[in-house]
Order: C-alpha cells, then sequence, then structure tokens
C-alpha cells in the first residue's frame, strides 16, 4: 500500500470589488466553510480540504477584504501562493467593464508578487447574460495575450463551471508537486 501524502497549497484570488470573489469562494467551499480575517493586510481566508487519489490536499483561499485595489496590496498578501485566480464580472455595466479592464492589471499584481505561478481566469456572472449571444473576442484576445493556464465563464449565483473552474487548479497543482 502507498504512503498517503499531503500537500498544502495557497490559493490567492483576485479581483475587483463586487465582482464575485467571496461567493465564488463560498460556494465552493461551502460545507466545510470556516473563515478568518488578517486585518493588518485585509485579507480573509478560507481552507478547504480534498482527497486526491488517497493523498490530502490542504487549500487555503486568499481573498481580499474591502477595498480592492492592484496597486496597494500587501506583499504578504502574495506571499508563497502555488497558484491565483483572476474574477472579473461579465456585467455590462461600470463595474463589468472596468473589471475586465483591470484583469491585466491583476495579472501584473500576481506575475510581479509571485513569478511563474499558474493563473486561471473566473468570467463571473455569467447567469445574467444570454451565453450564446456573448461576443468572446476581446476575451480571446485577453487569453492569447496571457498566459492563463484556463479561464472559465462561471456563476457563484447557480453554480455554474464554479466546481470544476476551482477542480482545474487544485488538479494542476497536485499533479504538479506530486510528481516532484
Ligand atoms: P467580491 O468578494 O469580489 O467583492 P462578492 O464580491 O462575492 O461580495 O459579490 C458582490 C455581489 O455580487 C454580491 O451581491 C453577490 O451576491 C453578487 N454576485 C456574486 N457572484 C455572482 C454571480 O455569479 N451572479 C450574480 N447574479 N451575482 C453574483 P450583493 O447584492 O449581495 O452585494
Ligand atoms: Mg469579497
Amino acid at each position: 500500500m502507498k504512503n498517503s501524502e499531503e500537500f498544502r497549497f495557497k490559493i490567492v484570488v483576485v479581483g475587483d470589488g463586487a465582482v464575485g470573489k467571496t461567493s465564488l469562494i463560498k460556494k465552493f467551499t461551502k460545507g466545510t466553510f470556516e473563515k478568518d480575517y488578517v486585518k493588518t493586510i485585509g485579507a480573509q481566508f478560507s481552507k478547504y480540504n480534498k482527497e486526491f487519489d488517497g493523498d490530502m490536499v490542504r487549500l487555503l483561499f486568499w481573498d481580499i477584504a474591502g477595498q480592492d485595489d492592484f496597486n496597494f496590496l500587501h506583499h504578504l498578501f502574495y506571499k508563497e501562493s502555488k497558484a491565483a485566480i483572476i474574477v472579473y464580472s461579465l456585467e455590462e455595466n461600470e463595474l463589468g467593464l472596468n473589471s475586465f479592464t483591470h484583469v491585466k492589471n491583476w495579472y501584473e499584481a500576481v506575475e510581479i508578487n509571485c513569478g511563474d505561478i499558474p493563473i486561471v481566469l473566473f468570467a463571473n456572472k455569467v447567469d445574467l447574460l444570454d451565453e450564446n449571444s456573448l461576443d468572446t473576442t476581446e476575451i480571446q484576445q485577453l487569453i492569447n495575450d496571457h498566459n492563463f493556464l484556463n479561464y472559465f465563464f462561471t456563476s457563484a449565483k447557480t453554480g455554474q463551471m464554479v466546481v470544476e473552474a476551482f477542480n482545474a487548479i487544485i488538479e494542476q497543482l497536485y499533479f504538479k508537486f506530486k510528481t516532484l
């Protein structure tokens, strides 16, 4: 019988305010949701454990609490992150459009603070629009210009693609560190 291993991964979840970061984490971690608040750096984290192939994967999702500004986020927030999730909102209003424009800023901030870690893009609030009529030209352009591991159209409200999107990044980390 093989020995069971344990992995610990910190994953930062960034993006403009009100795009749905906290809702997405809550949706994914639901039953086992615990959170704590790191007041000094304006962050909160949620723990989630998941078994993979007999191994234990302990996840810590770090989320920005309150004011979200890609320029002023404390470096401790990013410290030792193994992956990042960038969230924007598909809402067709100022919040949504700005959050899309700022994806590149969040991407830069992750690169500067974390180096070369896997980054996944969540286009959230997909429940608010008709996915079939969504013009993906700009999204495709963004994906082409950056090195995202993957991207997903998610909804924290309906749960659409939430589990799949989180699992994509967790599996990626598991297999990356498992084979070391
Ligand atoms: P943040 O953590 O990125 O700041 P929140 O964002 O998770 O606090 O979400 C901000 C608001 O958007 C919340 O509304 C939340 O319910 C809503 N929201 C989050 N995700 C979705 C989604 O996928 N679809 C829809 N329709 N709404 C979403 P309130 O009104 O509670 O402030
Ligand atoms: Mg929040």
